[in-house]
């Protein structure tokens, strides 16, 4: 395991993959927004001046050597140990001025993740196209399946609590990372709240490294196993559900075939039939198992956060140990 690399009070984590003529601008930002955070720049093995940009403006940077978003923001978690952790992007998109009200926002509100929202304030072509509808289509599918007020669930700028960071083990690689982040905190419940922020364009001549059709497809994936994961009853209990109308339809015939001459010719569907009644059967007993072991893993949750709280009260070195699961 990583061992932590400090341990400050505030620290503001900014993923980077070939940034360098926005990242300078995003460290000297930061730092005069937040003058007691320290401020890292995760970088994946940038082919540009991205690391001695971010360098020279201030920021220690580490490498990751997995690339990917998801990958950098799990490198983080393990590496570095805060108070309160300020995640951005590297593209200058967002507004380091504002980060000092985020997290007055999100200590005062006693939440353990502030997503700043870029739907309010945002310049004409900052978000790509079809990125406006594919970010709604997420936020409403988590919204009702989650029961929860999500707006904007893709944007990367956000204000985490160390209990968060040490309770949320990421599986994601890329650019899922953002839906995962808030599946889990809501699945864990933890408190998540929403804030308005400025969202500019990439500046000229930098470019995204988001593939709309590609990255879309592993977020809606990421939402559907997540959500298989956190909430089986109600997953299994749809796919039961469906199994038992099919079975219903199928075995409909040879029922009512027996009941009305007290034979049943069409076999076939009689077997189709009772095979589909035992898959519903099936599961349902799997959600009904699964939802008792996510039950307990809530319960295990909630003791490591009690143990995370205590350990740090006691001024343990501020060097969590990690909850194995
Ligand atoms: N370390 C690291 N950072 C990455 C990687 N991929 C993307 N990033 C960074 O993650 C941040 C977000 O990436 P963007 O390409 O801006 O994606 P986005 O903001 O979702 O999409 P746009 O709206 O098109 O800008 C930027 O700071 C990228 O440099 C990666 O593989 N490794
Ligand atoms: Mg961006």
């Amino acid at each position: 395991m990583d061992k932590p690399v400090t341990s400050p009070q505030i620290c503001v984590v900014i993923p980077c993959f070939n940034e360098e003529i926005t990242v300078a601008g995003v460290v000297t930002d930061f730092a005069r927004a937040l003058p007691g955070a320290r401020i890292y720049v995760f970088d994946n093995a940038s082919t540009d001046a991205t690391a001695a940009r971010a360098r020279a403006a201030g920021a220690e940077v580490i490498h990751s050597a997995l690339k990917g978003k998801g990958n950098v923001v799990r490198h983080m978690s393990n590496v570095l140990d805060a108070d309160i952790y300020v995640m951005a992007d590297g593209d200058g998109t967002y507004d380091a001025a504002a980060a000092p009200a985020l997290i007055e926002r999100l200590v005062s509100a006693g939440a353990d993740m502030l997503v700043a929202t870029r739907l309010e304030q945002h310049a004409p072509g900052s978000f790509r196209v079809f990125h406006h509808f594919g970010n709604r289509l997420v936020s409403n599918l988590v919204s009702r399946l989650f029961r929860a007020t999500v707006t904007d669930i893709l944007s990367g700028y956000r204000v985490l609590s160390r209990d968060l960071v040490k309770l949320v083990r990421l599986r994601a690689e890329g650019f899922e990372v953002e839906t995962e982040l808030t599946l889990q905190a809501l699945a864990k419940r933890f408190t998540v709240i929403e804030s308005p922020v400025p969202y500019r364009e990439r500046p000229k001549g930098s470019h995204s490294k988001l593939d709309t059709w590609g990255d879309g497809y592993v977020i809606l994936k990421c939402l559907f196993l997540l959500f298989k994961d956190y909430k089986p009853l109600v997953f299994f209990s749809a796919v039961a559900a469906l199994f038992a109308v099919v079975s219903l339809v199928a075995g409909s015939g040879p029922v009512l075939e027996f009941y009305r001459t007290g034979l049943v010719n069409q076999v076939p569907r009689a077997i189709l039939a009772a095979g589909l009644g035992i898959l519903a059967t099936i599961s349902f007993a799997v959600g009904l198992i699964l939802d008792t072991v996510s039950k307990y893993h809530d319960e295990q949750i909630d003791l490591w956060r009690q143990q995370i709280r205590e350990q740090h009260r006691l001024g343990a070195g501020r060097t969590e140990r990690e909850p194995r699961n």
